[in-house]
C-alpha cells in the first residue's frame, strides 16, 4: 500500500504540483508559489512529520518524504477504516468494528470514483430536477426540508464489488475484503415525493444522477460517475435524499452535504454530493452505467471465461449476504469454558432475509441463529447464536443467510470478469486452546 501511495504521489506532482499540494496540504495560501515548501505548505508537512525539518530548503520541488509515503494515510473521522486506495480514496471497514446495530459514521466504508468537491454549503447547496418532468425544480436543502415530509431510516449501503478480493482468477478494481458494507440511519426526504412534486411524465423510464464531484483526470468536462435506475425503483418510497447521517451531518467523503441513498441495489447508485436528478426517457449512459462497469454476465461463466460485451446486464437487486461481527477472526478461547456469543447482520436486496445458519464443522451441519426482523425494510438484520465447541482444535465458524425467496448465500464464489456481487459465505477462524 504505501508503493502503491507513493507512486500515486509522485505521479500527482507529475501531472499537476499545484493540485497536488492542494491535496497534501489544503488550500495553497501563496498561489505564486511553486513547488518549494514555505509557510503553510512547511507548517503542514512538519506536523505530518512530527518534527521539524532542518535542511527543507534543499527539498526540491514536489518532494515527498518517504517518511510520509510510508505512513499510513488517514481519513479524518474515518480512523477505523482500511485504505484500499488513496486516489481515489477507497477505504473498508474491518468485520468486527461492524459489529454495531447501526454502523457509526466513523464505520461507514468509502468508495470514490473522482476527487471529492473542496468546498460545500449546505446553505446555498441546490438541487436541480429535471428531464423527462412536467416542472422543472431547483430546491435547496431548506427548500427540502421545508416542502417534503423528512423521516429517518436505517438503510443498508453496499459496493457492488465488495468481497472482490477473493476472486480467482482476479479481478481488477479495489480488491474489497469484506467490508464494503455499512448500514447507518439516514434522515432525508423520499426520492419518490420530490420526483412526483416535479411531475413523472410517462415517457420517463429511467433517472440519472449527477454529484459535485470532478474526474480523476481534472478534466472539468468529465464526470466520475453518473448512474441510475428504472423509474419503478426510484418511485420507491425507501429511497432518500439525505441530508444527515446517524442524526449528524453527512462526513464529507460519504457524500455530503447532500447525497441519494438507494438501498438494495448497488452503492454506485447512490449518488453523493448530488446536484442533479435527471428523468429520461431511456436507460441511463451516463459513466459506470455501460460497457462492463456494475455488470454482470447474463448467463454463468467458469472462473477466467471471456464474455463478449453485448452479454452483460446492468446488476439490480443485490443478493443476499451475512456477517459475522462478533468474534473477530482469529479469537482463541479455553477449553475449559468452549463458547462463544455469535453475532452479526444479514441483509438481502430489495428481499428480506428469512434465516441464517452458521455451521463449525465445514458446513456438515447447521446451526440456526436468531434472526430480528429488519428495523424497517432495507435495514440489515441482527443475528445471534450461542455456540459450543466440542474440544480442543481450530475451527471456522460460517455464516449462511437465505431470504425470503429461499436463495441461500452460496459457499464458492459465482466468478465474473469485474469482481461484482460476491455473496459467498463469511467464514472466520476460532482456536479452542
Ligand atoms: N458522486 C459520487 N457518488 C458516488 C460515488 C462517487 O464516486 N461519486 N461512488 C458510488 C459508489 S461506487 C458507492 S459503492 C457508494 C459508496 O458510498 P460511501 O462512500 O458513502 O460508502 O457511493 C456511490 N456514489
Ligand atoms: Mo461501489
Amino acid at each position: 500500500m504505501s508503493d502503491r501511495k507513493e507512486r500515486d504521489l509522485f505521479e500527482l506532482y507529475a501531472e499537476d504540483p499545484e493540485k497536488a499540494d492542494r491535496i497534501l496540504f489544503g488550500r495553497i495560501p501563496n498561489p505564486d508559489r511553486r513547488g518549494f515548501l514555505r509557510g503553510a505548505g512547511l507548517t503542514a508537512m512538519a506536523a505530518m512529520l512530527g518534527t521539524t525539518i532542518p535542511f527543507h530548503r534543499f527539498m526540491p520541488s514536489g518532494f515527498i518524504p518517504v517518511a510520509l509515503a510510508e505512513e499510513p494515510f488517514l481519513i479524518t473521522g474515518k480512523q477505523d477504516l482500511t485504505i484500499l486506495n488513496d486516489r481515489p480514496v477507497n477505504a473498508e471497514c474491518p468485520a468486527h468494528l461492524l459489529d454495531d446495530e447501526v454502523t457509526p459514521t466513523s464505520r461507514l466504508f468509502v468508495r470514490n470514483n473522482g476527487i471529492p468537491p473542496e468546498m460545500v454549503d449546505a446553505e446555498t447547496w441546490t438541487l436541480s430536477v429535471d428531464g423527462e418532468v412536467e416542472n422543472a425544480l431547483e430546491l435547496t436543502i431548506a427548500d427540502l426540508k421545508r416542502d417534503f415530509e423528512v423521516l429517518s431510516l436505517q438503510l443498508q449501503l453496499e459496493c457492488g464489488g465488495n468481497g472482490r478480493s477473493f476472486f480467482e482468477p482476479k479481478a481488477r478494481g479495489n480488491q474489497w475484503t469484506v467490508g464494503a458494507i455499512g448500514c447507518c440511519e439516514w434522515t432525508g426526504v423520499r426520492l419518490a415525493d420530490v420526483l412526483k412534486a416535479a411531475g413523472v411524465k410517462d415517457a420517463a423510464v429511467y433517472t440519472a444522477h449527477y454529484g459535485a464531484d470532478s474526474h480523476l483526470s481534472g478534466d472539468a468536462d468529465k464526470l466520475p460517475i453518473s448512474r441510475g435506475v428504472p423509474i419503478d425503483k426510484a418511485l420507491s418510497p425507501y429511497n432518500l435524499i439525505a441530508f444527515a447521517q446517524n442524526g449528524g451531518p453527512i462526513h464529507p467523503m460519504n457524500g455530503a452535504p447532500l447525497r441519494l441513498v438507494i438501498p438494495g441495489w448497488p452503492g454506485s447508485c447512490s449518488q453523493k454530493w448530488l446536484t442533479r436528478v435527471q428523468l429520461r426517457d431511456r436507460i441511463h449512459d451516463g459513466p459506470k452505467m455501460t460497457g462492463k462497469s456494475y455488470r454482470v454476465p447474463e448467463y454463468p461463466v467458469a472462473p477466467g471465461e471471456s464474455v463478449p460485451k453485448d452479454a452483460f446486464q446492468i446488476i439490480e437487486s443485490m443478493p443476499v449476504k451475512s456477517l459475522i461481527t462478533y468474534p473477530e477472526s482469529g479469537i482463541e478461547i479455553p477449553a475449559d469454558k468452549p463458547t462463544l456469543a455469535v453475532r452479526g447482520h444479514a441483509w438481502a436486496g430489495d428481499n428480506q432475509v428469512s434465516a441464517v445458519d452458521l455451521s463449525i464443522d465445514f458446513g456438515a451441519t447447521w446451526i440456526k441463529a436468531d434472526l430480528r426482523e429488519p428495523a424497517n425494510p432495507y435495514a440489515w438484520q441482527h443475528f445471534a447464536a450461542e455456540i459450543e465447541f466440542p474440544e480442543k482444535g481450530y475451527y471456522e465458524i460460517w455464516a449462511r443467510a437465505t431470504d425470503d425467496e429461499q436463495r441461500m448465500q452460496p459457499f464458492a464464489i459465482a466468478w465474473n470478469p469485474k469482481g461484482y456481487l460476491n455473496n459467498s459465505m463469511h467464514r472466520i477462524s476460532v482456536r479452542v486452546v
